[in-house]
């Protein structure tokens, strides 16, 4: 399988980031987890990104916060799939971040997840490499299936209080 690599802008990223990486964990999808800066280590971002397919990566999540050029950079040296997570990390509450990854230039996209969305950044990686994994895509619809009963089990429960 290939691996999924995930880069945060700053080691102050990880209680957020840490929520994809337990993602990818549970779905046993192999994955490198590295800190590399747009702004203070682009020159290693860079280098990164250029070398991910020949690593044997499928799909690259970066998180950052506040001018949150990373996943964007990464993009710009890839064309593998990449993966944002703006990070709630200043004063203006990720949205900063929020439009500086997803506001990209047309030619160098960057798939953007919610503020602080890392579960759903790992599982959007889990999607691209599950079309071309079959045991893969079986584990998704699993989950997927057992999220709408969770869902049913709780209408069921609302239903019986409110609709007697
Ligand atoms: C961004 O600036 C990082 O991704 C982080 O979200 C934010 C703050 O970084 P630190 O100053 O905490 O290292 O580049």
């Amino acid at each position: 399988m290939k691996k999924v690599a995930v880069i945060m802008g700053s080691d102050s990223d990880l209680p957020v980031v840490e929520k994809a990486i337990k993602t990818l964990e549970e779905y046993g999808i192999p994955h490198e987890v590295h800190v590399y800066s747009a702004h203070r280590t682009p020159e290693q971002a860079k280098a990164f990104a250029e070398s991910a397919r020949d690593a044997g990566f499928g799909a690259i999540i970066a998180a950052a916060g506040k001018a949150a050029h990373l996943a964007g950079a990464l993009a710009a040296n890839t064309t593998l799939p990449v993966i944002g997570i703006p990070v709630k990390s200043s004063t203006l509450d990720g949205l900063d971040a929020l439009l500086s990854t997803v506001q990209m230039p047309s030619g160098i996209p960057v798939a953007t997840v919610a503020i602080d969305g890392a579960a759903n950044a790992a599982l959007l990686a889990a999607q691209i490499l599950a079309v071309s994994d079959a045991e893969l895509a079986r584990k998704l619809a699993d989950a997927r299936a057992a999220s709408s009963a969770n869902v049913l089990q709780k209408d069921k429960a609302i239903a019986e209080r409110f609709n007697a």
